[in-house]
């Protein structure tokens, strides 16, 4: 058995669990931040069987988009003065980030 382990946009997330139930899969669905941007994101658990994951990584890439998002750090000025000066940044999130783990036991009791 597997532990798929999924992080995903916001955006993709109704859609993504829409599609693991009508799909027989049981999932799990956490509120999560990504800890360059900062914002919300989504994270998924499911549990599955090892022959399921091919199937299931494939509903995933399906299912979420590749996003380009604009991302402002601020760069301090050099100097005494305390200034700071914005810049943006484009960095692409997902489709999905998945992990898959080995689960060494399951239980329901
Ligand atoms: P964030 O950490 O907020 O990252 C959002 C996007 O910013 C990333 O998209 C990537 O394009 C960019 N990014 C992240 N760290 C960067 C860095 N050090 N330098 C330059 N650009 C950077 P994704 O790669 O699609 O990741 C989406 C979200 O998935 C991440 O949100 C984070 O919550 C999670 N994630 C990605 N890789 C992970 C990993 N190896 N371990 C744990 N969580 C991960």
């Amino acid at each position: 058995m597997k532990l798929v382990v999924c992080i995903v946009t916001d955006k993709d997330a109704h859609n993504l669990l829409e599609q693991l139930v009508k799909e027989g899969y049981r999932a799990t669905k956490l509120a999560s931040t990504g800890g360059f941007l900062k914002e919300g994101n989504t994270t998924m658990l499911i549990g599955v069987e090892d022959e399921q994951v091919d199937n299931l990584v494939e509903i995933i890439g399906e299912t979420c988009e590749v996003r380009k998002q604009l991302f402002t750090p601020i760069s301090p000025l050099p100097g005494p003065a305390e200034a700071y000066i914005p810049y943006s940044v484009e960095v692409s999130v997902g489709g999905a980030i998945v992990f898959v783990l080995d689960v060494e036991k399951y239980f329901k009791v």
